[in-house]
């Protein structure tokens, strides 16, 4: 089994509703088991300012499948939830992004597969959601605490839990 970091993401629709049913949709328990989920963070738009406010969070799997594998099944959950890229922009507005910020220790650069993610030590709405289920995991030499300590996590903001509450 590898261990694998993901980073899920949108901004249009009801996004926080996507994101779980994404969550859901991606780790069935056998070649993908969830291991931890972050909770929901609101974060300002990165690359693209003109644009809505997106949802970010992060979980950590367990997968049998090879990063290419699980790449795949990742784009797949994309287009399930109506994701056309050729109607978007790069950086742009989406419905769902799923992004693989980690693969065990794996180096990879490859046409369509870079790992570990080439913008993650830029981004602030991948570390915090990341440090909050995963501070002390290394990526490139360096904790996810250690690489969130460097960035301004201005405008982060975590939302408390949606949907049926126990109480
Ligand atoms: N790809 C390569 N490596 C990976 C990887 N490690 N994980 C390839 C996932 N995909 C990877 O993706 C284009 C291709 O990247 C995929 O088909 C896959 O083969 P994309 O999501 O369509 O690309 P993009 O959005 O045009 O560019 P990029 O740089 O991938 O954008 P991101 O990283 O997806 O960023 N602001 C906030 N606050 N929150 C966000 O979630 N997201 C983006 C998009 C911009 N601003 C944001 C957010
Ligand atoms: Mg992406």
């Amino acid at each position: 089994m590898a261990q694998a970091l993901l980073g899920l993401g949108g901004n249009l629709g009801d996004v926080r509703a996507t994101l779980a049913r994404a969550v859901t949709a991606l780790c069935d328990g056998r070649e993908v088991q969830l291991v931890a989920r972050s909770s929901d963070y609101r974060t300002p738009p990165w690359g693209l300012t003109d644009q809505p406010p997106f949802v970010n969070l992060a979980i950590v799997v367990e997968t049998t499948l090879t990063p290419r594998g699980l790449l795949d099944r990742a784009l797949a959950v994309e287009a399930m939830f109506g994701r056309d890229r050729s109607k978007e922009r790069r950086w742009g507005p989406r419905i769902l992004d799923i992004d693989i910020i980690a693969f065990d220790a794996l180096e990879i650069d490859e046409p369509g597969l870079t790992l570990p993610h080439p913008h993650l030590f830029e981004r602030a709405f991948v570390l915090l959601p990341l440090a909050e289920i995963a501070p002390d995991r290394k990526i490139r030499g360096i904790t996810v605490a250690q690489a969130l300590a460097r960035l301004d996590p201005g405008g982060v903001e975590k939302l408390p839990p949606s949907g049926p509450q126990v109480g």
